[in-house]
């Protein structure tokens, strides 16, 4: 058997179901035992009675990876960079917000298809000082993630990913 190719026993071998658009736990069946055939209304999941809802899209997101909270950088051009995400729709474009600036256009990395993540940069003239970044995506269909922040019980979180990072002179 070649362990590249199939999922381990952690991760669910000889099986394991992903379902593009739904997250893990109302889709990433592992180690199946038993197969009951029912309906919708009449049967509840594992985590449906311990607060998760029923139904659970994967949300549109986007996330700061570069650079990290609380970081210092030194002035100068800097990258803002991480990934975005929004099945199945794809991700249409990516926004970066310095401080309370106008939402700028970040490059977008390869699109190797609407389920997965997709990388994004935008070249920041970073100034000293404290400064704080935020980042959005908007989905194929031209939906704006969604800016209220909520957790991720029960249906997934939300809220646009902020960073406050401190900028030095070089
Ligand atoms: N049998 C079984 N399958 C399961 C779970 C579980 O607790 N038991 N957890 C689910 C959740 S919540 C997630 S996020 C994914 C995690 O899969 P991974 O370990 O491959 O990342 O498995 C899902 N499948
Ligand atoms: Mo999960």
């Amino acid at each position: 058997m070649d362990a590249g190719r199939y999922p381990t026993i952690a991760h669910g071998f000889p099986a394991r179901l992903v379902v593009a658009g739904l997250y893990g736990y109302v889709s990433a069946t592992k180690w199946l035992i038993e197969i009951e055939l029912t309906t919708w209304e009449a049967f509840d999941a594992y985590w449906i009675p311990r607060g998760w809802a029923k139904e659970a899209p994967i949300k549109t997101q986007s996330r700061i990876d570069v650079p990290a909270p609380g970081r210092v950088v030194i002035e100068g051009r800097r990258p803002v960079a991480g990934v975005a995400w929004a099945p199945t729709k794809g991700v249409g474009k990516v926004e970066v917000q310095i401080d309370d600036g106008s939402w700028q256009m970040a490059r977008l990395g390869d699109d190797v298809g609407a389920e997965s993540w997709r990388q994004r940069v935008l070249d920041w003239d970073a100034t000293p000082g404290d400064h704080t970044i935020s980042v959005r995506a908007t989905d194929g269909d031209g939906v704006v993630q969604d800016g209220q922040r909520q957790t991720s019980r029960p249906d997934g979180a939300t809220g646009w990913h902020t960073v406050r990072v401190v900028v030095r002179r070089a």
